[in-house]
């Protein structure tokens, strides 16, 4: 299996890390989208990171199908995703409102080093700042009913977006989501990114 795209990428990322939870062997291609733009399009015609070659030669993007996928090649002990529907119904939320702040996060990056200056417009930031700004509170507030991990004494999908995702954040726009703001999420931060899957996909 190869997994291509960098790992500054919050969607690489997350896959990485749950390839590395579930114990799946896989090669990392970190190509840019960008810089790599003509290589990525050689594997991946429509350039998106993450981009997953399975063995068999299929070309798969969009990281909650490839998550979606890779659930279905190891034993359900392994998956990181709830059994009970109560519980995936919470850990989808949650895992929803981690990838809307990643979304957010990218918006902003690209409005602001994609478009030169004169073509950006501030009351389109406004808004995405604004709805990255809810969806961090609102993750706050999840992050308060848990005493450890989604899963108990398990780490779960949920954390590892989560965990992800403010990475992304504080590494690209820092001075609007503080940890400051949100004690819960950089404490959750702290811990998961001391973990080995966390640490060996640092960038
Ligand atoms: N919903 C997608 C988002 C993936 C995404 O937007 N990746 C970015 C890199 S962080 C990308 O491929 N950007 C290039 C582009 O959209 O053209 C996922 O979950 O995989």
């Amino acid at each position: 299996m190869r997994l291509i795209g960098m790992l500054d990428s919050p969607y690489v990322r997350r896959v990485a890390i749950s390839l590395k939870l579930m114990g799946l062997d896989f090669a990392l291609d970190q190509i840019s989208v960008f810089r790599g733009f003509d290589e990525f399009k050689a594997i991946n015609p429509a350039v998106k990171a993450p981009t997953l070659v399975t063995d068999d030669g299929v070309v798969l993007m969009e990281s909650g199908l490839i998550l979606e996928y890779l659930a279905r090649l190891v034993d359900p002990s392994r998956s990181l995703m709830p059994a009970d529907p109560h519980e995936l119904a919470k850990a989808l939320r949650v895992i929803g409102l981690a990838l809307v702040a990643c979304e957010k996060t990218v918006q902003i990056v690209y409005e602001r080093n994609l478009r030169p200056p004169e073509k950006q417009h501030q009351p389109w930031l406004d808004r995405v700042q604004g709805q990255m700004l809810a969806v961090y509170a609102e993750l706050e507030k999840e992050i308060a009913q848990r005493a450890a991990w989604f899963g108990g004494s398990k780490l779960m999908q949920p954390d590892v977006t989560v965990a992800v995702a403010w990475r992304f954040t504080q590494h690209t726009v820092p001075q609007i989501v503080t940890a400051a703001e949100f004690p819960r999420l950089a404490g959750h931060s702290v811990r998961a990114e001391s973990l080995p899957a966390f640490v060996e996909t640092s960038f």
